[in-house]
């Protein structure tokens, strides 16, 4: 017996075997659902296919965020396919390497418009495509945010305005889907070296002052969200909608 049996989940945003899409992937699976990958572009669907095999996922479908086209694309598949869905993982953010450096001041009108699109509309742009397809029992949407929303943190700049507007989003879709019995969330997560922190400068001193720094004193795994993310897309979470959950070592409550 799964905590997931019987469920159908679209997963946007694995990118290889260290992403957190890949650990909430394979916990998924472990607990019994169906999934369906989608990769953003080729570079990254010759590492994206290989790790589908390894797990028996079938569907893994090309969607570049940006485009209403590709995102569109993948729900009508999956529903041809699956005739319904349950899950939904938005796992996905990008600024330009430039505006994640120096000063937010340095901001760019073109910068600033590529981080909202792909960081936090996309996540609208799914749910408006999976809804009609969603199953009124058990619907859950869950997306991926960082403490630098709430607070400043050094070099993450447009990316935390980013993480702003997409935890606003979390609570107006959850408003907008919720009389269907559709559930959005969020996790916070802390620091985690994945492709998308791996051009971070610095990022050894930030997982060092984590561990300095948290209440449990240590750095979190992949593991530890997918774990998070198994209970907010399980049945379990049944009447809990719209929120930002920390899956942080506690690092959120600390003052000084
Ligand atoms: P990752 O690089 O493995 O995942 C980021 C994904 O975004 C990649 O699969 C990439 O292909 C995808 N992506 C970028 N632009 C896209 C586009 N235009 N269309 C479709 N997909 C696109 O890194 P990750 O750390 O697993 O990041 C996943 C999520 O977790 C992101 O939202 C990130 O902000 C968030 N997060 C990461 C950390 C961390 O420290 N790594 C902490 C908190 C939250
Ligand atoms: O959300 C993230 C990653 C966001 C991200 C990272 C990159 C690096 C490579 C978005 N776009 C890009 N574009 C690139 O070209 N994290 C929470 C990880 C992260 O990113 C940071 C961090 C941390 C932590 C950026 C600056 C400072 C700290």
């Amino acid at each position: 017996m799964g905590l997931l049996d019987g469920k159908k989940a679209v997963i946007f945003g694995v990118a290889n075997e260290k992403s957190i899409a890949w650990a909430i992937a394979r916990t998924f699976r472990e607990e019994g659902a169906e999934l369906a990958f989608t990769y953003a572009n080729e570079a990254v669907a010759k590492r994206v296919f290989p790790l589908a095999e390894s797990i028996g996922v079938k569907l893994v479908l090309p969607c570049d965020v940006t485009s209403d086209d590709d995102i569109a694309r993948v729900f009508a598949e999956v529903g041809r396919e699956w005739g319904g869905l349950d899950i939904l993982i938005h796992s996905v953010a990008f600024a330009n390497r430039e505006e994640l450096k120096g000063s937010f001041l340095n901001t760019s009108r073109a910068g600033f418009a590529l981080a909202m699109d792909i960081s936090a509309y996309s996540l609208i742009a799914m749910v408006k495509e999976a809804y009609p397809f969603m199953n009124e029992r058990g619907g859950s949407v869950l997306a991926m945010t960082y403490y630098a929303s709430e607070k400043v943190f050094p070099n993450y700049n447009v990316m935390g305005v980013a993480k702003a507007a997409l935890e606003a989003n979390v609570r107006y879709l959850a408003e907008a889907v919720g009389p269907d019995g559709i559930r959005v969330n969020a996790i916070s997560a802390g620091p985690l070296k994945t492709l998308a922190a791996s051009g971070v400068g610095g990022f050894h001193q930030i997982a060092g002052h984590v561990e300095a720094k948290t209440p449990l004193r240590c750095n979190i795994e992949q593991q530890d969200v997918a774990n998070a993310a198994l209970f907010l897309c399980s049945d379990l979470s049944r009447r809990i909608t719209g929120g930002v959950h920390f899956v942080d070592s506690g690092y959120n409550i600390m003052g000084m």
